[in-house]
């Protein structure tokens, strides 16, 4: 689908900094959660973004999902990933799992058997709503590897296309909520002027050095690793920067959706539009129906190793 291109003139500013605390998720995993937390319930299309850190034998052992997609992009280390209905992958460091849970899904994410107890698996998971003509479809992957995702160099800036496009290079990924997710590294001295689609909420995610966020000429904020930015109306486009202080890199991701403007009902995993869904939900998880059937005789390998559940 084509990025919508209306133009405003001016820039997008921050509205909102949060810094991501460490909390405990899962088993044993450590999560930095900055959207999907009780100051910032939903940033419309977008329920949750964690910057995850998990050491095997933590991780997130079999659960489902239904109403939404999860996108996984590792920075560090390896995970595994098993579903229940055998769908089974490893998403390496710098690789990429869009994964459209749909009608249902139940799955495992666990550090793979390469990961030793040493190595911390890092990166980050965001969770994107679907709207209530999307949340029943089939359940569906969309996998890359590091080696193929989509690139881009200019000037210092160097882009990793997720999703979306950059001067022209897209990203072979299909939204089926219209999403933009870019992953920066500026050197120092670099900046970028991105647009952003007058409509969509958009919001940058700091991952390592300090940066500039905002408007050049006006107004901007600074901010360094694990700080959420949530990014104004009203403006078609955000100049970031990084200045040579430091004289480190600046990394970080920009992400933008089209809100879908609909209720939201939630219940952990399971997020639909009314509580009568989400109750309807929580019958077919129990009794293995509508989605859910292949669940009931399942349990992921990386479960059975350890001897959970
Ligand atoms: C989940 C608790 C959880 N963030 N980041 C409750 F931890 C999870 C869950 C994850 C997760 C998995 C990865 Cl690989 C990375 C994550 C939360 O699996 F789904 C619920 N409901
Ligand atoms: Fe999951």
């Amino acid at each position: 689908m084509p990025i919508p291109e209306e133009v405003s003139g001016k820039k997008r500013l921050v509205v909102k900094k949060l810094f991501a605390r460490q909390q405990h998720e899962g088993f044993g995993a450590v999560v930095r959660r900055s959207i999907g937390r009780f100051e910032l319930r939903y940033f419309d299309p977008f329920l949750v973004l964690d910057e995850f850190s998990v050491t095997a034998p933590a991780g997130f052992p079999d659960h489902p999902h239904r109403g939404f997609e999860t996108v996984t992009y590792m920075l560090e280390g390896e995970i595994l990933h098993e579903d229940c209905e055998g769908h089974k992958g490893v998403i390496r460091k710098g690789g990429l799992q869009w994964m459209t849970a749909g009608k249902g899904i139940v799955h495992s994410e666990m550090p793979s058997s390469n990961a030793t107890g040493t190595t911390h698996n890092k990166g980050l998971q965001l969770w994107i709503n679907l709207s209530s003509k999307h949340k029943l479809i089939m359940p569906s992957y969309q996998e890359i590897e590091s080696k193929d995702i989509a690139e881009a160099e200019k000037d210092g800036v160097r882009v990793r296309i997720i999703a979306g496009e950059w001067n022209g290079v897209k990203s072979k990924i299909c939204t089926r909520t219209p999403t933009m997710y870019l992953d920066f590294t500026l050197s120092p001295d670099s900046k970028i002027s991105q647009p952003i689609p007058l409509h969509w909420n958009a919001f940058v995610y700091v991952l390592q050095g300090h940066g500039h966020f905002g408007d050049a000429k006006s107004q901007h904020s600074t901010a360094a690793a694990h700080h959420l930015l949530l990014l104004g109306s009203g403006g078609d486009r955000l100049e970031a920067w990084n200045d040579s202080d430091s004289g480190l890199p600046l990394r970080f991701i920009l992400v933008g959706g089209e809100p879908i403007g609909e209720p939201v009902a939630q219940f952990g995993p399971f997020v639909m539009n009314t509580q009568e869904e989400i109750d309807k939900t929580i019958d077919d998880f129990e009794n293995f129906t509508n989605g859910f059937e292949k669940a009931r005789h399942w349990k992921s390998q990386a479960a059975s190793d350890l001897e959970l559940f």
